[in-house]
């Protein structure tokens, strides 16, 4: 298998241009939303979910052009959620993707309405993306539709919300990563394998992969915001202890936290075994993820 850099260099590219035909032009009218919708997605994300879900197709043997639209919902349903995490009622955050966040530049309102345009196109995507033998286009938007809902994504969102200001335990934190980070990851492999017609055996590998990614990926963000500049993040950095929120080196401290995220990086990686060789893109990546700077 190739290096991996040039790989994801590659798909970021691959995947860009897809976002950019899944999306309404900038000049369709009314501009404005349409120019924010652009603004938050090419602001220069690192589009692992995309790249997870293309990864995932090509581990169960299918082929990565009929990943493409599940792949570019994930990252439309990402931004969203980010657009909206950084709104003053949220976060309250000035920087995203080493930018002003979209109610920065655009204004509080539009910056709803951006997410909300985001979230719609969502779906529009996800459906066109073609069924196989085992999976319907009803198939893709539940999956989608479930992970942004009320159990999941903005589940988490809640759970998040309420347990400010509070001192939450591992347990509590678990849960709030389940439902925010690791259902997104695990939608996005799930999705890609679906595209790839994946038999029960390697749909259930890959949320296996995916939930467990998906927390050390997010525990690693927990360290990230500790460890890095505002700079390299894109994102202000050390806001989690500014604001005392409970994250992973906050109740376990910086090693327990890494040996956390290697444990977890260890199980997702273990779940890949009945996937075989094809899957070496995917343990690369995971790899890859747990000795990332930002
Ligand atoms: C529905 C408002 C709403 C929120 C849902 C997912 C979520 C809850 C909020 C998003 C904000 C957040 C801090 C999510 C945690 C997941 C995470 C680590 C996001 C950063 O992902 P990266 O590093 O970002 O992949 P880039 O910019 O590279 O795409």
């Amino acid at each position: 298998m190739d290096d991996l850099k040039p790989w994801l260099k590659a798909t970021q590219k691959q995947v860009d241009s897809a976002l950019s035909r899944f999306l309404p032009r900038e000049s369709a009218r009314p501009q404005t939303i349409h120019k924010a919708m652009r603004y938050s997605i090419f602001a220069g994300g690192k589009r692992l979910r995309p790249i997870l879900t293309l990864a995932a197709a090509e581990a169960c043997g299918g082929d990565i052009e009929h990943a493409l639209a599940p792949a570019c919902a994930t990252e439309i349903m990402h931004t969203y959620s980010l657009v909206h995490d950084d709104l003053p009622s949220m976060d309250d955050d000035d920087l995203r993707r080493g930018r002003p966040t979209s109610h920065k530049v655009f204004g509080e309102g539009m910056a709803v309405l951006t997410g909300d345009a985001l979230l719609t196109q969502v779906f529009i995507v996800i459906a066109q993306t073609p069924a196989t033998k085992r999976y319907s286009v009803k198939d893709y938007v539940q999956e989608i539709a479930d992970t942004g809902g009320s159990k999941k994504l903005i589940g988490g969102q809640v759970l998040d919300l309420e347990g400010e200001g509070k001192q939450l335990t591992k347990k509590d934190l678990i849960r709030i990563h389940e439902a925010k980070t690791a259902a997104l990851l695990t939608c996005s492999v799930r999705l890609g394998a679906m595209t790839a017609n994946a038999t029960p055996a390697q749909l259930d590998a890959l949320t296996t992969f995916g939930y467990h990614l998906g927390l050390a990926f997010q525990v690693i963000d927990d360290i990230l915001d500790v460890t890095q500049t505002t700079e390299m993040l894109g994102k202000t950095a050390g806001k989690d202890e500014a604001v005392d929120k409970s994250t992973y080196p906050a109740i376990l401290g910086l090693e327990k936290s890494r040996q956390e995220a290697a444990r977890l990086t260890k199980k997702a990686l273990g779940a890949l075994a009945p996937l075989g060789k094809k899957s070496q893109r995917l343990e690369q990546i995971a790899r890859y993820l747990l000795d990332r700077e930002y």
